[in-house]
């Protein structure tokens, strides 16, 4: 806590209420692992687990799942059947419908359900209300294109014991349907790539009723208990199989908490082989490296599955595979020149475990020559078993693939990749102001200042506090004087106390229900509190309602949102989140759609920032914690309460990158981490890196010193200072890469192995990145005291030194050091590129909106060409849509000319230029700096520059090559528009 002379006498009284909830409901230092379930903890995992190591174990085993005979149909792109699980030795079986759908984009698609017939003769216990069914709305949450069925599919080969279906690109894929048991092999040019439930691990825990033990028969003194009654013959039916623990069927008691689970059983399991691929990425968020570990043990292995069940797990420990506070279900594998992927579309809480065989052929080869399999068990406690299949064969196509099922990064708003400053809290106007004023001062670029908790009335969103906070406009006033934003946090807990904002959610019921269907009452920040149902279309309409200029007022234009605490987070929950029997919206119960709570949420917010004002039309920006498959297409995320320490700014490299993989690559850290003090290196390599996230905020926990990067004194501020300007410089560069994540899921940081998918050597590697399609090569340093590092060469490509124009002597495969003192990141330049800055240091993004930009051409080894792109939009309206944009290719050919061309080959019609358009055709390339220039333009001094059917001349300064430094040329005054056709002719 901050000392109290410092507070207000306000401020002192609410720190107090809050560190005494803090104290009563959160854990006060570090995440305790015991808060949260192990897998043994959790009654459907550790079923699943025990199941596979039955199934896996040396006795014969034999799946209970058959495809029923005769019950296979194809049509158009579909394969229905019926699988039939055979429950008891009587040879009982339940009726799982299959389909298996192949999608013109040559994704497969396999959904198990439970026929409905069988679930509606099951009573629900403790009169809940839950639907009786299983969850089939994640689809409707997360999939908004992709899935017109590809009617060339067809039946390559059918018998009794199985179908193929050829289909995909060139129909060189096929899913081989297995009757019995029931398995499906997906094959890529005939080689198996993805197996489901080929080691028998498939686990529909059907819905059973529940059979309550014989009531005690009243005992007389003396009497010996009378002999158990046999159980009546309709009970034995749904007799437990050998050796199923059924402990854990019904109610179940975490800590103080129980979960009455009145519908049972009902988890799902499956195992996903990945044959012949060694390494899988993905399935954030976890706080650990990008490649997966095995899961089962081991040295160096976890022991516990990953898991996924967005939780608000604060200090979170590294290399785990605990769950954090999002989850995006989406696994990719790879080996050299070859990725597949899986989407596993459920929204309970999942586990995965995760181990790898070597398969040989031959068994006296001793393993040589082997390949690794890499086998996956999912495990989610409810809903459909629905997946969807993707056969790649790269890592581009897989994040296209999967960017077209689920959506792609919404295109921000140019300031939203600018830098954030935020702490928990700015205290009053008077403190933004002068923060404002100070970064002003210290020639800092910054975009958007933060505000926490604390600017509330007491925690009751949608209002201010009075005495801090009476002139909300007027300061966002003065924020927008130098095209500043404000983001204010909106959490989606609402105080439970008679102001509008509850009385509204009451009265009109909108809340999240508890089990016997009343409004759910827990505690978070403002103490007693109410949760938005974000399922409910009402709900969501009444939200976008109270953001609505006169509504929330105190907002305007420039100020945005944050969405915090949206796993949901309740301090008196269990695993500090929602009960699972709650009811939603429906009445589907939390359990079923835990993971997609924290995305209603953030989407409802997103929407209601659409339509604050009829005819505003520019792109909201609201940040999350908590997310699921399909919030890319919402806005950004953070990584939460990470720490001030070294190796948490070190974790956050790989959840980033892990996060671009899996299709949400707008993502960032706190920087200088969230808990706890950083020293001063600490503070200014983190703001090194940070200028390489994403999404660029620094932010503070309530109790620490204040940071703001000027505090820091020298050569800290200078350097801190230097780093925010190489974000702003490159942000031409940034905002081209985000509008290809917009395009088609490209991730904005790249790792080794998605770009160069080839080179073994580079799979295991979560250190160094590429942004973007610059060609530079990051790798922020993340160690105390280091002032060198290694950077592997992942080709033979030319690079090098961003700073100095040094070319790197290394080739591919080798390690080269770079030098990096305090002051200095490490980012080499890969030749063959073309990409843009803006390099006048000014205020803010939006400051430098008009300003001339300078190409960096960084030439290839062949000494003679280069290419690279550019996107620019009016980086804020929904024009772009209506191609009011301007997106340029740049091509260095032959070491003579330099071009610039539309890169969609649109011709420009300037009678459908909107006013932003026509503004920036006025807009000039101003330098070209050719890094690596040919020896053969030392002697010249000038160049010809045709644009506008014009030709004019530039004046050229070469300098040769010397000491280790590649020659490089700048072109000054081009004097070009950056959004017209030109040449440059050397
Ligand atoms: O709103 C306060 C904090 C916020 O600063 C942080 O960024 C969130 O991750 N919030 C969590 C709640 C309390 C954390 C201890």
């Amino acid at each position: 806590m901050a000392p109290p002379a410092l507070l207000s006498s306000k401020w002192a009284t609410s720190l107090c209420v809050l560190s005494a909830l803090s104290a009563l409901f959160t854990p006060a230092v570090a995440v305790k692992e015991h808060d949260f379930k192990k897998c043994v903890q959790s009654g459907f995992c550790k079923r699943n687990r025990e199941f596979a190591d039955h199934a896996l174990g040396a006795g014969a085993w034999q799946s209970p799942y058959n495809v029923q005979a005769d019950s296979a149909s194809f049509k158009d792109g579909q394969l229905q059947a019926t699988v039939l699980k055979t429950i008891n030795d009587q040879g009982e079986t339940v009726r799982l419908p299959l389909t298996v759908s192949f999608l013109e984009s040559g994704t497969a698609r396999v959904t198990v359900n439970e026929e409905k017939r069988q679930r509606g003769d099951i009573e629900l216990r403790h009169d809940s209300k839950a639907r009786k069914e299983r969850y089939n709305g994640a689809e409707e949450w997360v999939i908004v294109g992709g899935l017109a069925v590809d009617k060339a599919a067809k039946i390559a080969h059918e018998d009794k014991n199985q179908i193929t279906i050829q289909y995909g690109p060139a129909s060189k894929f096929e899913a081989v349907i297995r009757f019995s048991p029931f398995t499906v092999d997906f094959k890529r040019d005939g080689k198996s790539q993805i197996k489901f439930n080929d080691k028998g691990l498939l686990n529909v825990e059907h819905w059973r009723r529940k059979i309550e033990p014989p009531p005690e028969p009243e005992k007389k003194e003396g009497e010996e208990a009378a002999p158990e009654e046999a159980a009546p013959e309709e009970s034995k039916k749904d007799e437990t199989p050998k050796g199923e623990d059924e402990s854990t069927w019904w109610d179940e008691t975490f800590g103080s908490n129980t979960d009455t689970k009145p519908r049972g059983p009902e988890a799902i399991g499956l195992d996903i082989s990945f044959v012949g691929y060694e390494h899988v990425f993905g399935i954030p968020s976890h706080a650990g490296p990008l490649a997966l570990k095995e899961t089962r043990g081991g040295e160096g292995k976890y022991t516990d599955p990953y898991r996924l069940y967005n939780a608000d797990v604060f200090e979170y420990i590294l290399d785990s595979p605990m769950t954090l506070y999002g989850a995006i279900p989406f696994m990719q594998a790879h080996r050299k020149d070859s990725s597949v992927g899986v989407l596993w579309l459920n929204a309970a809480e999942t586990w995965v475990d995760i181990t790898k065989a070597k398969d040989s052929k031959n068994p006296l080869a001793l393993g040589v020559g082997a390949k690794t399999t890499t086998t996956t068990h999912w495990i989610s406690e409810s809903g459909l078993l629905d997946a969807f299949v993707f056969l790649g064969p790269t890592p581009r196509d897989l994040t296209q693939k999967y960017g077209e099922l689920t959506g792609t990064t919404a295109m921000p708003q140019e300031f939203a990749i600018g830098y954030h400053q935020c702490r928990w809290n700015y205290n009053s106007e008077e403190d933004v102001e002068t923060v404002d004023a100070k970064m002003d001062k210290a020639k800092m670029p910054y975009d958007v200042i933060w505000l926490d908790i604390e600017y509330t009335d007491e925690k009751k969103y949608f209002t201010w506090d009075a005495h801090s906070f009476p002139h909300p406009i007027n300061m966002g006033k003065v924020l927008d004087n130098h095209g500043r934003k404000l983001v204010t946090i909106i959490d989606p807990h609402i105080k439970n106390v008679e102001y509008p904002v509850d009385q509204e959610l009451k009265a009109k019921e909108l809340g999240v229900k508890n089990k016997e269907g009343n409004l759910f009452e827990g505690w978070c920040w403002p103490g007693s509190s109410h949760w938005i149902d974000g399922f409910s279309p009402a709900a969501r309409e009444w939200w976008a309602s109270l953001f609505k200029y006169d509504k929330f007022k105190g907002t305007m234009e420039n100020t945005w949102i944050w969405n915090d605490m949206n796993e949901p987070s309740v301090f008196n929950g269990p695993e500090t989140t929602m009960p699972k029997d709650n009811l939603h919206h429906e009445n589907w119960e939390h359990r079923d759609v835990h993971n997609i709570y924290g995305m209603t949420f953030h989407n409802a917010t997103h929407h209601a920032l659409q339509s604050r004002k009829t005819g505003e039309h520019v792109r909201p920006f609201v940040l999350t914690r908590s997310f699921f498959a399909g919030s890319q297409r919402i806005g950004a995320m953070w990584t939460g309460d990470n720490q001030a320490a070294w190796d948490h700014l070190k974790a956050s490299i790989p959840m980033l990158l892990s996060q671009g993989i899996s299709g949400f690559p707008f993502s960032g850290a706190d920087v200088g981490g969230f808990f706890g003090n950083p020293e001063k290196d600490l503070l200014t390599r983190w703001y090194q890196a940070g200028a390489f996230y994403p999404f660029f905020r620094g932010h503070a926990h309530i109790d620490a010193r204040r940071r703001e990067p000027y505090l820091a004194g020298e050569p800290y501020s200078t350097i801190i200072a230097a780093a925010l300007r190489l974000r702003y410089a490159l942000l031409p560069s940034w905002y081209t890469a985000f509008h290809q994540a917009y395009v088609d899921g490209t991730p904005i940081i790249k790792p080794m192995f998605y770009t160069h998918p080839s080179e073994e050597e580079g799979f295991d590697m979560d250190d160094q990145f590429f942004v973007g399609n610059t060609g530079l090569l990051v790798k922020p340093i993340t160690d105390q005291d280091r002032v060198a590092t290694d950077i592997w060469i992942p080709d033979n490509e030319l690079y090098y030194d961003y700073f100095t124009y040094q070319i790197i002597p290394a080739s591919k495969g080798k390690r080269v050091t770079i030098d990096a003192p305090l002051e200095k990141v490490p980012i080499l330049m890969q030749g063959g590129h073309v990409f843009a800055r803006r390099d006048r240091p000014r205020r803010s993004s939006a400051l430098m909106r008009w300003d001339d930009y300078t190409l960096v051409v960084t030439v290839g080894r062949d000494g003679k060409t280069a290419e690279g792109d550019l996107y620019v939009d009016d980086g804020e309206t929904y024009d772009f849509e209506k191609g009011q944009y301007v997106h340029r290719r740049f091509v260095l050919d032959g070491a003579k000319t330099i071009t610039s061309t539309d890169a969609e080959g649109r011709a420009p019609k300037a009678a459908e230029d909107g006013e932003w358009l026509r503004k920036f055709r006025g807009v000039v390339v101003d330098k070209i700096v050719v890094v690596g220039a040919p020896a053969s333009w030392a002697s010249k001094k000038e160049v010809k520059v045709e644009a506008d059917g014009k030709t004019s001349t530039a004046k050229m300064e070469y300098t040769a090559a010397s000491g280790g430094r590649a020659a490089f040329a700048v072109i000054k005054k081009v004097g070009a528009s950056v959004a017209g056709d030109w040449k440059v002719v050397v």
